[in-house]
């Protein structure tokens, strides 16, 4: 029996905005175009739960949200915050949320940067499910802040509409014997796929609910939408696929240079070489990894022959110090005979770590 949880970050872009400047908590944000006093031409990327309030929603031209945010201040209440997007920002917090998730769940499909398909079937049961599920609502709310909301079914398309239906800081259970009852009453709009050209479709053949929906013959819904018609027909029913497309974590990761000029000068190589352990380093805790086991060093001569040397460690390891001192030990001999009898110049340095260490996994500081 397949166990399915979707979970979807709360107004992702403005909650971590939100969270970063804490002089704005509780405020109406919006993250998009600049509004340039009603003049701006774009469009929001999204806005908090306060601005939804006024009706301001992702992908509505900046233009109208600035006129709802000034209607708002003609009543006394709090004009919108406008925010440009720092999607660098995003894409750091989505893979924090993602490892930590990942520290606790084997199969893990990324469905886009705030939200991910997780295989609960391995809990075998959902009580057990949603009490994972629980942990990891508040295991993101402890170490980044953020309220996330999930739903639970027994395929992709109901744990997809069940971490909607109760945004934000949601978490629904659907089993499934209960899959009938809990579909039925919902708009069409809540189907995945369902855009407002099918709702008014629907609606003017007087059909507004999944329940509605599920009267209509297979027939008469694909001679009216062709294909389309017989997927809807299916979904109306909460038949959907249960297999994620997985994707595979960083199995290591590195930094390499290519430098101007080929060089032997050792102290320029050296460097070098701290920088790139320094990136190497960033980039792994970016990744939400605690630690590493194994330094992989690089060396490119001149003539493009090309030697790695690996050294793992005993113990996982975050140190920027261990690095850089492990780094420079497998280093060092390519500056003399022993690993480069002919001295010949370097082209190119590269530092990989791998054996990577999730958090729980232990691993010294
Ligand atoms: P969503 O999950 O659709 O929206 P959300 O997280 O802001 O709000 P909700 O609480 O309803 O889940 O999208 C995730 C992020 O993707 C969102 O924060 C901003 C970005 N986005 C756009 O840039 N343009 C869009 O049209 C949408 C829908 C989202
Ligand atoms: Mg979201």
């Amino acid at each position: 029996m397949a166990i399915i949880a979707h979970l979807d970050m709360d107004a992702f872009y403005a909650a971590v905005e939100e969270r970063d400047h804490p002089e704005l908590a509780g405020l109406p944000l919006a993250v998009g175009a600049d509004p340039q006093g009603g003049r701006g031409r774009g469009v929001l990327t999204t806005a908090n739960y306060a601005a939804r309030r006024y009706g301001l929603h992702s992908a509505m031209p900046v233009s109208r949200a600035w006129k709802l945010s000034e209607a708002a201040r003609r009543r006394g209440e709090p004009p919108v915050v406008f925010l440009p997007p720092n999607f660098r920002r995003y894409e750091e917090v989505s893979r924090r949320i993602l490892a930590l998730v990942r520290a606790r769940v084997p199969l893990v499909e990324e469905a886009g940067l705030d939200e991910a398909y997780l295989d609960l079937s391995f809990t075998g049961s959902y009580d057990k499910a949603r009490e994972l599920c629980r942990e990891l609502k508040e295991a993101i709310r402890r170490q980044e802040g953020l309220t996330a909301s999930v739903g639970v079914g027994p395929n992709k398309l109901v744990a997809k509409i069940a971490s909607d239906v109760r945004k934000p800081d949601g978490l629904t259970v659907v089993r499934p014997e209960e899959v009938e009852a809990f579909l039925a009453p919902l708009p069409v709009r809540r189907i995945p796929g369902v855009g407002p050209k099918t709702e008014r479709f629907l609606k003017a053949r007087g059909i507004r609910t999944v329940g509605e929906l599920r009267t209509v013959p297979r027939e008469d819904l694909h001679s009216w939408l062709g294909k389309w018609g017989l997927e809807l027909y299916d979904k109306a029913r909460g038949r959907g696929r249960e297999e994620l497309t997985l994707t595979w974590e960083p199995k290591s990761v590195g930094e390499q240079e290519t430098f101007a000029t080929d060089t032997l000068e050792a102290d320029f190589l050296c460097r070098r070489l701290w920088h790139l352990c320094h990136q190497a380093r960033r980039r792994l805790l970016a990744e939400g990894f605690q630690g590493f086991r194994t330094v992989v060093l690089t060396v490119r001569f001149h003539d493009f022959q090309t030697v790695t040397r690996t050294h793992t460690l005993p113990e996982a390891t975050a140190s920027g110090r261990r690095l850089r001192a492990e780094a420079l030990r497998l280093f060092l001999p390519f500056l003399d005979r022993r690993e480069n009898p002919h001295r010949k110049a370097i082209r190119l340095l590269g530092v990989r770590l791998e054996k990577l260490v999730r958090p729980g996994e232990g691993a010294e500081r």
